[in-house]
């Protein structure tokens, strides 16, 4: 049985997404922080880090989302969601990856920490200027990479695809532009039924 721990929208939206693309049989665990389920016992046995996403599957615990993902397409997969291990697409699908989650991301969540999720003693309002500014920057060079195809490696969705469609849909969240080309593609790979099936689930897991 596979348990995912999440909050709507957050990081664990990449998670249901992966599970429903794949046909997975999957339950939910609402977390919610506001009324101290991250201090719950039982959710630090499964994250010490007291954060979403987490998964559990048989008793095996597993956490970050993008290792979450990574994993649930080389094991359930089965040819899909990754490109063949050693080719040059799945080099470029490691550099996506790399790159959506160190460059991209991680200004952008500086922007939604400061913004809203830090507590207020420990936003920096002057945080969000330089933050915008390295996202703006990342931003620019995923507009230049971004290939004609329909999905970054060709013809197939991957997981870098769901990484990067979730990073987007959150800028668009934190109030922040994107290139048109970014644009369209965002609004192209957000608009699969499994992104719907894996949000419907955590919004009535939430209710
Ligand atoms: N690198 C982690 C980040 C996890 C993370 O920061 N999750 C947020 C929600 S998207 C969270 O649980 N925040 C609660 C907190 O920081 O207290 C991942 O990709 O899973």
């Amino acid at each position: 049985m596979i348990t995912l721990y999440g909050i709507p929208r957050s990081r664990s939206l990449r998670v249901s997404w992966t599970l429903e693309e794949l046909g997975l049989d999957w339950r939910y665990r609402y977390i919610n922080f506001a009324k101290g389920d991250g201090r719950d016992p039982a959710f630090l046995a499964v994250n010490p880090c007291a954060k979403v996403p987490a998964l559990v599957e048989d008793g095996f615990a597993i956490t970050e989302s993008a290792a979450i993902v990574l994993y649930l397409a080389e094991k359930y997969g089965a040819g899909k969601l990754l490109p063949k291990a050693g080719s040059h697409e799945s080099a470029l699908h490691h550099k996506w990856v790399s790159f959506i989650t160190s460059e991209l991301e991680q200004p952008l969540w500086s922007i939604g920490k400061h913004k809203f999720a830090l507590p207020q003693e420990q936003r920096l309002p002057e945080m969000l200027s330089v933050a915008k500014w390295e996202f703006d920057k990342a931003a620019a060079i995923a507009e230049q990479w971004l290939p004609e195809s329909e999905f970054l490696l060709g013809d197939e969705l991957t997981i870098a695809d769901i990484l990067l469609g979730h990073t987007l849909l959150w800028a668009t969240r934190f109030e922040q532009d994107i290139p048109p080309k970014l644009t369209a593609y965002r609004d192209r790979i957000t608009a699969r039924p499994a992104m719907a099936a894996g949000l419907a689930k955590e919004e009535a897991g939430a209710a």
